[in-house]
């Protein structure tokens, strides 16, 4: 309800005088009146500072952009979404309800909301472990990925594959192999660009699997065939416990495709991020094959629930991260301060999407667990499966195709 009616809001154009917002470091506004007839009072500009964009081998994308206030808003309410989600998963670990891996991606949200408003459902993403907020983005319900976090029938992935293996229509998971996913990315380009279509891959990765050989590998074959995959790397300064800085002997991972260009995006600005996806997106569709795009952007959570987070980086430094780059309270004084939404409206979606989660949770929490005999279904596509598959112990054997 809430997203399909924010979808067609944002649908909507018309012609009236737009507003223009400012944004240069510290969120500095200014909002001012443009000439009406180039413009509408259903959209509003903003306009980005000097150090948003650094290019490779590329020139930047334009310093400006200009969206439908109801777009704008959708933004501010899906990254609220994926907050609430990240926080109920959180505290449904903590109580025991969600067990083994989970990669939760608090303080990245700017990342997923931004890339899915600047590409069609039709164009394809692939992303690692940390994947909760791409899999809602992508379509699917709340309900559905906490009840896939609890191993509950309901789940994405009917609760067999919990955190890391989550999927949607044209999202290739949630991948567990670090860095793993990034040739396949290149691969799900590869049909794209051999099926005529008009769209692309993002594949993404973190600043730790940007140090992998199938990295290169991938930016090989991708540059060669000049396939349409943008390669993202969500630089959040760590690799588990250790400092990109301590990692990567080059950390402008945007630089690092060689002769693929690239652009660091500051990936804490949703509307950043979306200008850098849809710049790259029309780049790579064009038939100029594969881009590099470095999101600076930082988790506030450990890797996973089993990981405090603390002890390889200071408090203090999350804390400062937090109050002055945080993507949501900084894009909400955005709003705020060119007049798109008042800090009551904001409020009130805060309040929506608590309840939407809080809903989705109780309903997640209320579902069964698949059954027992369902453990050995959707490991082979019907048809195709081996003989048999071991379990734990010998009697554990599971004979496919046995009456
Ligand atoms: C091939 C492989 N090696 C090691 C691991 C263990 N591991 C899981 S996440 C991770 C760090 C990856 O860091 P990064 O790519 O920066 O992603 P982030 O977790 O920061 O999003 C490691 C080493 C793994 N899952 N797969
Ligand atoms: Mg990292």
């Amino acid at each position: 309800m809430l997203r399909s009616a924010a979808l067609s809001a944002a649908r909507r154009v018309s012609a009236q005088p737009r507003t223009t917002a400012v944004l240069g470091k510290g969120a500095v506004f200014q909002a001012a009146r443009t000439m009406a007839s180039a413009a509408s009072s259903d959209t509003v500009t903003f306009e980005f500072g000097d150090k948003t964009f650094e290019g490779y081998n590329i020139d930047v994308p334009s310093s400006s952009i200009t969206l439908t206030k109801a777009d704008a808003i959708s933004l501010y309410r899906e990254m609220q979404m994926v907050r609430r989600l990240e926080m109920a998963a959180d505290s449904s670990y903590k109580h025991k309800l969600i067990r083994g891996f989970c990669h939760l991606c608090t303080g990245q949200e700017a990342v997923p909301v931004g890339i899915e408003g600047a590409i069609t459902k039709e164009d394809a993403i692939i992303t690692a472990y940390r994947c909760h907020g791409f899999t809602y983005m992508r379509g699917a319900a709340p309900v559905g990925i906490l009840a896939e976090l609890m191993g509950r029938k309901d789940g994405v992935s009917k609760g067999k594959g919990g955190s890391m293996h989550m999927y949607a229509p044209n999202f290739y998971g949630g991948n567990g192999i670090v860095g793993a996913q990034v040739p396949l990315g290149a691969g799900i380009a590869f049909a794209q660009k051999y099926n005529n279509e008009k769209t692309c891959t993002l594949a993404l990765y973190g600043d730790g699997a940007a140090n992998q050989g199938q990295v290169f590998e991938a930016y090989n074959m991708a540059k060669l065939w000049d396939l349409p995959v943008i390669f993202v790397c969500e630089n959040n300064k760590y690799g588990m416990g250790t400092a990109a800085g301590r990692a990567a002997a080059n950390t402008d991972y945007y630089t690092r495709g060689q002769y693929i260009p690239g652009i660091r995006v500051n990936g804490m600005d949703v509307l950043a991020v979306r200008q850098a996806v849809a710049y790259a997106r029309e780049y790579a569709t064009s038939g100029n094959g594969p881009l590099v795009l470095e999101m600076k952007t930082y988790r506030y959570g450990g890797h996973s629930m089993s990981d405090p987070g603390t002890t390889y980086r200071t408090r203090e430094e999350i804390q400062h991260m937090r109050s002055t780059s945080d993507p949501i309270t900084g894009y909400k004084h955005r709003l705020v301060d060119s007049g798109v939404a008042s800090e009551d409206e904001l409020k009130s979606i805060d309040k929506e999407a608590k309840k939407l989660i809080d809903e989705a949770l109780a309903t997640a929490k209320a579902t069964p667990e698949p059954a027992a005999s369902e453990l050995w279904d959707d490991v082979y596509v019907k048809g195709s499966e081996v003989p048999y598959l071991r379990g734990r112990v010998a009697e554990e054997t599971h004979y496919y195709n046995v009456d």
